[in-house]
């Protein structure tokens, strides 16, 4: 199925050229340097941090077992061999905590929680930004909620930049995701709220200004979930989908308990969002002068339905040169927009096969991640749920048909206990096959009080890929701490160390945030590219990565968006099991153009800049 990859453009291949080295690139050849000296590295960091697992590439300890060729993949490493994702949050300096009201009395305090890495620096270090939210006793009182940008240190730990940053008080925010709408090549911040969005345009020194207003932005007044920003047109400048919830006022609250549909197993809870209006949504054409334009009417993705979007994710699904949509609706069918390439979407996502699950069911649709799990260069969907709901696996066979395979892949008895959220598709063992990573937490804190299976507070799910298309529930062979019941609601996966390991972010609800860090396991090698678009948009959102080391066969696509109201590092991460080198790597960059380099060394980061 290799040929499913790059689509029909492959013919359009650019000339070869040497990347500019920029200053950030440069930073990654200093990095290169560094890393390439394992036992100077060692130095420095022993030196400068605790909490940091040193990452011995080619220090012998043992590899997993290669993938032969054919049908019949070999077994994953031994269980005994898995790292181990250590809580290091203590040790990080992050000291956030999420407001939260002790008995959610409604819904729009139950939502929120997405968390963003971002090098807002340039540095060629992720930091980290908290999305934080009132109650509604809070903001009926006049009181705002601390949201939280951490600056990376290069040493395990990060300071608290916020004040400097100016990124403090955006709004009653719900989640945050990355764009440079201003290709000038700092990465911008878009914030959603209920109440509109607030974008936040990075100046360059430290600080970010407002710019919602004059960027066009500040007409959209709903409750926003979701948001992605990516270049549906492809004229280089990244355009901007966002999805919003229920319609809600705070001055006409539905009250706690008082209706049908405000009942859960005969105790009182919040109202929503069944039974509540929902919110249409919004794609907003970057007009490449700093300013957006609303599109959503003319290009078919308002939402006339109302529906209660969530999480929502651009990415060429079907392989034809144009970013598609994906938006979660939570309770109703999800939205699966094909991009026309004339300014027009068509919906499909019931005969793609991903509206609804494979009964037919309506499903509350949270959280969204992407992943070629199978190495057939096709992005699969994953969307968590409410407890006695599956997560659903659709599995991306082509042409924009998707399979139900929740069950045949292992992963729907697990995750049926527990109310989804956040998740990504992340090697989290470098063996160069994608894991499953995800988080769980009720809306109800009611649920303790009564007799059922379901907690306010529940624990996180990891999945080991088997290679064969299912995936092992490993959650309790990983230690203890995603073992630790948390109402969680983002993840954000990134190199936060860049020691070639992905470290995962998960932000609460309630109380303060878990760093996890993989320890242990196989020394397996790995690749990272930092890409830069330059006639692609700056940040090369949905530029494609494919990288063939032997027999393993991967790709990778530059994402905004996505898990649960958050976003993930842009940098694209490769585990290469035993492979020391990736022997050809193709880039597909978002205006067509197709760039290969080959012969790369392993344990690296390469910044590679479109060719002109
Ligand atoms: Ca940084
Ligand atoms: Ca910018
Ligand atoms: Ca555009
Ligand atoms: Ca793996």
């Amino acid at each position: 199925m290799k040929k499913a990859f790059l689509g029909s453009r492959g013919n359009r291949r650019s000339t070869i050229t040497e990347y500019e080295l920029n200053v950030r690139a440069a930073i990654y050849v200093v990095l290169i340097f560094v890393l390439g000296l394992t036992s100077a590295f060692c130095q420095l960091s022993e030196g400068a941090s605790r909490g940091i697992a040193l990452h011995h590439s080619k220090s012998g300890l043992q590899e997993s077992a290669p993938v032969r060729d054919g049908a019949q993949p070999t077994a994953p490493q031994a269980l005994a061999q898995l790292p181990q994702l250590v809580d290091i949050t203590g040790s990080t300096g992050i000291k956030f905590e999420h407001l939260s009201s002790p008995e959610q009395k409604y819904i729009v305090e139950s939502m929120s929680g997405g968390v963003a890495l971002i090098d807002y620096d340039r540095d060629g270090w992720p930091d980290i930004y908290f999305t934080n939210a009132q109650s509604v006793e809070i903001a009926l009182a006049g009181k705002k909620a601390r949201s939280a940008l951490y600056h990376n240190n290069h040493d395990g730990t990060f300071t608290d930049v916020t004040e400097k940053a100016g990124v403090g008080y955006p709004c009653w925010a719900m989640g945050a995701v990355v764009g440079d709408y201003n290709n000038d090549g700092w990465p911008d911040l878009l914030v959603t709220c209920f109440g509109g969005v607030v974008l936040y345009r990075n100046n360059g020194d430290g600080t970010f200004t407002d710019v919602t207003r004059q960027a066009g932005l500040s007409n959209d007044s709903g409750w926003a979930t979701g948001a992605a920003f990516g270049d549906y047109d492809n004229d280089g400048w990244v355009d901007l989908f966002v999805s919003h919830y229920v319609d809600l006022n705070l001055s006409n609250l539905p009250a706690f308990g008082s209706l049908k549909t405000c009942k859960y197993h005969g105790i009182d809870v919040q109202c929503g969002p069944r039974g509540l209006k929902g919110s249409p949504d919004n794609l907003y054409h970057n007009q490449g002068d700093g300013t957006f334009t609303d599109v959503s009417t003319k290009a078919g993705v308002d939402d006339p339905q109302n529906r209660f979007g969530l999480t929502v994710v651009w990415s060429d699904f079907n392989n034809d040169g144009r970013v598609d949509l994906f938006v979660t609706n939570d309770g109703q069918p999800n939205y699966l927009y094909r991009n026309d390439g004339d300014g027009h979407f068509t919906e499909v996502a019931y005969l793609s096969g991903v509206a609804v699950n494979q009964d037919g069911a309506e499903q509350a649709n949270m959280g969204l991640a992407l992943g070629d799990y199978q190495h057939t260069g096709l992005a699969s969907i994953v969307i968590t749920h409410f407890n006695d709901e599956y997560t659903a696996l659709f599995r991306n066979d082509g042409k924009l048909n998707f399979t139900d395979v929740s069950y045949a892949s292992g992963i729907a008895p697990a995750t049926t206990p527990y109310v989804g959220w956040g998740e990504a598709f992340f090697d989290f063992d470098n063996d160069g096959w994608l894991d499953l990573f995800l988080v769980n937490g009720h809306v109800y804190p009611q649920v303790d009080s009564i007799d059922i299976t379901a907690k306010y507070r529940e624990p996180g799910l990891l999945f080991l890929n088997q290679r064969n298309g299912t995936f092992r529930n490993i959650s309790n062979l990983v230690g203890p701490a995603i073992q630790t019941p948390q109402v969680s609601r983002g993840v954000a996966i990134g190199d936060l160390f860049n020691d070639g390991r992905l470290d995962v972010v998960i932000e609460n609800l309630k109380g303060g945030p878990m760093i996890l860090q993989p320890q242990g396991g196989p020394a397996n090698h790995w690749i990272t590219f930092a890409l830069e678009g330059t006639k692609s948009n700056r940040l090369a959102l949905n530029a494609r990565v494919k990288a063939t080391a032997g027999d393993l066969v991967q790709t990778g696509e530059v994402l905004s968006g996505g898990s649960y109201l958050s976003q993930n590092d842009l940098r694209i991460h490769f585990g290469l099991g035993s492979k020391d080198q990736v022997d050809r790597v193709e880039i597909l960059w978002p205006d067509g153009r197709m760039e290969v380099r080959t012969s790369l060394a392993a344990d690296r980061f390469y910044a590679i800049k479109e060719p002109q």
